[in-house]
């Protein structure tokens, strides 16, 4: 039996998708529940819902109980997590700045940054989160900063290549990230996350050669570009804001993730908001993002973009590409 599924239950589901917090998501499924329309085609959903919102429930009265705060445990947020790591005063704080709202302490000396913050980087019509660090330096970095970097999906290298240390900074950067089994032994630009017999995921890395805009920078950039000639190096510019939209090209890049479109069956398609998919992502992986019921209920799907013609019908196991937009049916 057909669910027909009304327009407020997909704004519910919309807003459902949208909430970051525990209590955005209860208020949403209580929505969800409240609208849906009330027949035996909605039976499977219902209890679905009111599953995952007892399960919610739970989870939040265990976090009241036992939240014990930890300032290095960044929550992701947006379509991916990238995390900026380097030498002290290289401009991380003042890259995070440029980039999003937040608005992190910057200042001429060292260690300026002693706890990592977050701001969202908007990039076309998604956000992708960035996170400012406390510095690595000679002597390493404070413990609990690898388990943030472990975390991320993306990490961004920052040197200050108007410093006479440029070369120790991203010789002890990298040497430091590798020894940590944080990203792998080659030039990174391409290097995916990937996993290792031994269970390793190494994160993907950029290096971006920051303060491009100071006279000593020239020389220093032919320097490191002679030592290491496939060093995929970035030249930007926090203070004059250089290069910065080209860099938020490279981060998407290599985030290594796609945006996709969806419309429901019978209506215009949402343009607004994609869905974001890694890379080689299916049907069936973006029906598990819009819904934990899709998969299960999933009927057919028709793509328009990659698939062969407009609005052709495929299988779930079809391989989405940017920019795709998709229409998947359900049965009740
Ligand atoms: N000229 C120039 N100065 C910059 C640039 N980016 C940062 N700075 C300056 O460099 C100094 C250090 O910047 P921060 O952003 O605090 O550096 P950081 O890497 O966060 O430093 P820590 O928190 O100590 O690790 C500040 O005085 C900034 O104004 C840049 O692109 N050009
Ligand atoms: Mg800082």
């Amino acid at each position: 039996m057909p669910a027909n599924l009304t327009p407020q239950y997909y704004v519910a589901e919309e807003a459902y998708r949208k909430a970051t917090t525990v209590e955005e998501k209860i208020e949403a499924l209580q929505e969800m529940l409240a609208v849906i329309p009330k027949h035996k085609g909605t039976e499977k959903i219902q209890g679905n819902l009111r599953r995952r919102l007892s399960k919610l429930r739970e989870a939040g009265d265990k976090k009241t109980q036992t939240a014990s705060y930890n300032p290095f445990y960044i929550e992701k947020q947006g379509a991916g997590q990238v995390i900026l790591v380097g030498y002290p005063n290289t401009g991380k704080s003042s890259l995070v700045a440029a980039l999003t709202r937040a608005q992190p302490k910057i200042a001429a000396f060292p260690f300026t940054t002693n706890l990592p913050l977050a701001g969202m980087m908007p990039y076309k019509d998604i956000l992708i989160q960035l996170v400012d660090t406390p510095p690595l330096s000679a002597e390493g970095a404070p413990p609990e900063l690898l388990n943030t970097l472990r975390g991320g999906d993306l990490l961004l290298i920052i040197l200050d290549v108007s410093s006479d240390e440029c070369l120790e900074q991203i010789d002890g950067t990298l040497s430091f990230l590798q020894e940590k089994k944080v990203i792998k032994k080659t030039s990174g630009k391409t290097d995916t996350a990937d996993s290792t017999p031994d269970n390793i995921k190494y994160i993907p890395y950029l290096i971006v050669a920051n303060k491009c805009d100071l006279p000593p920078s020239k020389e220093n950039i032919d320097v490191l570009q002679e030592l290491w000639p496939a060093l995929p190096l970035l030249n930007v510019s926090a203070a004059e804001k250089t290069k910065l939209n080209l860099l938020k090209e490279e981060i998407y890049t290599g985030l290594d993730i796609i945006r996709v479109y969806t419309k429901a069956p019978g209506g215009q398609p949402d343009l607004q908001t994609p869905f974001v998919l890694k890379k080689g992502g299916t049907v069936l992986d973006l029906a598990y993002n819009i819904h934990r019921d899709f998969p299960e209920l999933f009927k057919n799907a028709r793509v328009w973009g990659s698939a062969k013609f407009e609005g052709q019908t495929v299988a779930r196991e079809y391989i989405l590409v940017e920019g795709d937009i998709v229409e998947i049916n359900i049965t009740g």
